[in-house]
């Protein structure tokens, strides 16, 4: 552990993916946030989340004892209990056994988190597939970003969220923001609005709500929700139209133009208003401002998250938008091109190391021989014992309990009972296992419904690396010791893999760890292997793929070819098919869900942090609905879909769509609405939007 002298230790903030730099010092017994202002990527500014980040430690309902539930006389369950470890373990991986032996390696699933750092999302990728040796694991990233990876892999060869650092943003002329809030969602990261707004480029933002990131727009267009791609069709209609296509790069650069450029013919701005709710004055002004742009010589970049991601069309609707940025030349020009807003703080290195379904480190893909041989090589152990693809995050859940499906489930890094789609359901699920092993720091929602509950660190008591949303490998280090009674993630898996027999041994601590997950990957599209912890303090983090020792390590991709082996993009045919879900004089409304700048993620952390807002989850909906409805700000409404209900207050608003109302994710509630259709690509679910009805 670093000595704690002033200026305190260096690390990053335990939330977003933004990870900002941040000084933890210690006051007394106290742990405080400092500004760290030489980390480049937020220049020493936090949100309120991470100026209160340290609120987590020595917090009263922080876990420091395994717990493990006790069973009736009767045989039914009955309450948590503390145990030992020694106990604990020792049930969890005896129970896991006589599964594995009845019902072979699948009965058991794993469920990781893109909030894991890359040793723990590395090891727990290695448990399941060397020491239980099941297919059945997969994580929650697959709620994340995973529609823009299956984007960027199908269209430039490679997913990393953003081709260059962040600051790069500010050097566009033309910002289009398409389904992201990045005011309240990485409020640092809003300055290169700022700057490049007075530096003269403009700000497009496409939302069905006028949030606090549209007040910094010169454009503001408001979709119906999951009608996204339809826009982005038609804007590719009217470059084509307009001649504004970079005819030069697209055949220098791209495969498969002619095709999606006749498909998009029928997207006239009209048929696009009537889809999109968007006038087609305003489809025209965003084509022609991409045109006039470009024409002189001008960047344009798009930049997507989750309101466009989050759909069972989000993988087409960010091929569209890539295709826009594709069509117009952009894509390897410094701060131009396409890339995605990647939302966990592990969001981007949770993606690499082998939790994903169809994964090995490096991003390699598990079915791919070439990478199975390397991969086993590095773990010492046979390729033909390494199970093949498991299911998707949504579907692994959706089969627990069932004939098919996986009997235990091994939790680290989700709270999947606030944040699963169609959370009655798949609660049920839950429920039905014969074992649920959750390891959290506090007593999450789906701790709680847990059979045992394995205590570990956290933030700030131990060290690892995460990758950014940037692709840029950072140090978070430990400033403090943790409680007596907790274990690290680390040591709990070895535990856990020496428990289920495994045939080699896991590392413990997160430096070696690291060493081998960059052996790992060597070769694969994300390499770290000419990364190592003593790198990254001097350098502020290294940009992957740094696939050798003195390697300067890759901030800016694209800039010759992409990632595909003959060096080009593909244009794939895609089109509007439309949400899942339409609404019907049942459910007139269309419901969307997201964030509020004071909550993160279920809220498992941020809402036991007692200097943010915790008010509850709220129905944002415009006045004209409420009079509709006859409520008004502050009452309570209930919100119905086919899946489930919720009661709530209205909070009355001018900015969202007349049709369309909100409800953030944070507490219980938005998920029992949520419609759990996925994405054919990305399997992704549809969390942006299904049809709904408001009751006052
Ligand atoms: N405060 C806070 N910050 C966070 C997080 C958090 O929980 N709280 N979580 C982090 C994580 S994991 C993530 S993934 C990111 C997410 O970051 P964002 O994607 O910025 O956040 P969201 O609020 O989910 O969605 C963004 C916007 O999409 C809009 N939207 C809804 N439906 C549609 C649609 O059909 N089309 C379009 N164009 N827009 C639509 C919503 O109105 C919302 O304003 O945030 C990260 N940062
Ligand atoms: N309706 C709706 N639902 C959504 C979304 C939406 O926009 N709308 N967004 C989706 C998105 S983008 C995401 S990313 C998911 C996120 O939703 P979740 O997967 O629930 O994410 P968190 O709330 O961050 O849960 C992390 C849990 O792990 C614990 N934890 C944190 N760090 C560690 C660690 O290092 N080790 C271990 N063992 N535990 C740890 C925390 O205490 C918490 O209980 O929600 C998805 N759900
Ligand atoms: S923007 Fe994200 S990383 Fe930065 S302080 Fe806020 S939550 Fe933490
Ligand atoms: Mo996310």
């Amino acid at each position: 552990m670093p000595a704690l002298s002033m200026p305190g230790v260096q690390t990053h903030c335990p939330y977003c993916s933004l990870q900002c730099g941040m000084r933890l010092t210690r006051s007394g017994r106290a742990l405080e946030v400092q500004a760290w202002e030489e980390f480049p990527v937020n220049e020493g500014a936090l949100c309120r989340k991470g100026w209160t980040a340290a609120g987590l430690r020595g917090h009263r309902e922080r876990l420091t004892t395994p717990l493990l539930r006790e069973v009736r006389e009767d045989g039914s369950r009955g309450e948590l209990r503390p145990a030992s470890w020694e106990e604990a373990l020792g049930f969890v991986t005896d129970r896991l056994s006589a599964l594995r032996s009845a019902h072979g390696a699948d009965a058991i699933g794993v469920f990781g988190g893109g909030g894991l750092t890359n040793e723990k999302a590395y090891q727990l990728g290695k448990l399941a597939r060397v020491a239980i040796g099941t297919s059945q694991i997969d994580y929650n990233g697959r709620w994340c970003m995973s529609s823009a990876a299956s984007a960027g892999s199908r269209a430039l060869g490679m997913d990393r969220g953003l081709p260059f650092p962040l600051a790069d943003v500010e050097e566009t002329d033309v910002l289009v923001l398409a389904g992201s809030n990045l005011a309240e969602t990485m409020p640092p990261a809003a300055r290169h609005l700022d700057r490049l707004r007075e530096r003269g480029g403009t700000v497009v933002v496409v939302d069905p709500r006028r949030t606090p990131t549209a007040d910094r727009a010169d454009l503001l267009l408001q979709p119906v929700p999951g009608t996204d791609l339809a826009l982005a069709l038609g804007v590719l209609h009217l470059l084509v139209a307009a001649g504004a296509v970079d005819e030069e790069y697209v055949a220098a650069r791209t495969i498969g133009f002619d095709a999606v450029r006749r498909s998009v013919a029928p997207w006239w701005p009209e048929r696009v208003e009537r889809v999109t709710g968007i006038e087609a004055e305003q489809v025209r002004a965003l084509a022609d401002l991409l045109a006039r742009t470009t024409a002189r010589g001008g960047r344009v970049l798009v930049l997507t998250a989750r309101g466009v991601e989050q759909h069972s069309q989000g993988s087409d609707t960010v091929l569209a938008w890539m295709y826009v940025a594709l069509a117009l030349g952009q894509p390897g020009r410094r701060g131009a091109g396409y890339g995605c807003l990647t939302g966990q703080g592990n969001g981007q290195g949770g993606r690499e190391h082998g939790q994903k379904a169809d994964q090995l480190p490096g991003y390699r893909m598990i079915d791919d021989p070439e990478a199975r041989a390397h991969v086993a090589r590095v773990w010492g152990v046979d390729p033909d014992s390494l199970p093949g693809k498991g299911r998707s995050a949504y579907e692994l859940l959706d089969a627990l309990g069932t004939e098919t499906g996986p009997r235990a489930l091994l939790v680290f890094g989700s709270n999947i009972v606030v944040s699963a789609p169609n959370a009655t359901h798949v609660t049920e699920r839950l429920a039905a296992l014969d074992l649920l092993v959750v390891a959290d720091m506090v007593l999450s929602e789906t701790a709680a419904m847990a059979d045992v509950v394995l205590p570990v660190t956290q933030w700030a008591e131990e060290t690892g690396t995460m990758t950014n949303l940037e692709g840029r490998v950072i140090l978070r280090q430990a400033a403090v010791t943790p409680p007596e009674g907790v274990r690290s993630d680390l040591d709990v898996i070895a535990a856990l893999a020496a428990g289920m027999a495994s045939p080699v041994e896991f590392a413990t601590d997160p430096e070696e760890v690291f060493a081998e997950l960059a052996r790992a990957s060597s070769g694969g599209k994300a390499d770290y292997a000419g990364i190592d912890y003593s790198r990254i303090r001097e350098e502020h983090g290294v940009f992957w793929p740094c696939p050798e020792v003195g390697h300067p390590g890759t901030p800016r991709l694209f800039a010759d070819s992409f990632a595909h082996p003959d060096g080009r993009a593909r244009f794939l045919v895609t089109d509007h098919r439309g949400a899942a879900e339409q609404p019907d004089a049942e459910y007139p409304l269309h419901l969307t869900t997201g964030r509020v700048l004071g909550q993160y993620q279920s809220g498992a952390q941020t809402r036991r942090i007692k200097d943010l807002p915790d008010d509850g989850p709220f129905v944002e909906m415009h006045p004209m609905l409420a009079r509709r409805l006859g409520t008004t700000d502050g009452e309570p409404v209930s919100v119905r879909t086919r899946r489930g209900s919720m009661r709530a207050p209205a909070r009355v608003v001018e900015t969202i769509r007349p049709d369309t109302v909100f409800v953030p994710f944070h507490w219980v509630g938005a998920n029992r609405l949520t419609n759990d259709a996925l994405d054919p690509a990305s399997r992704m679910p549809e969390f942006k939007v299904c049809a709904a009805e408001v009751t006052a």
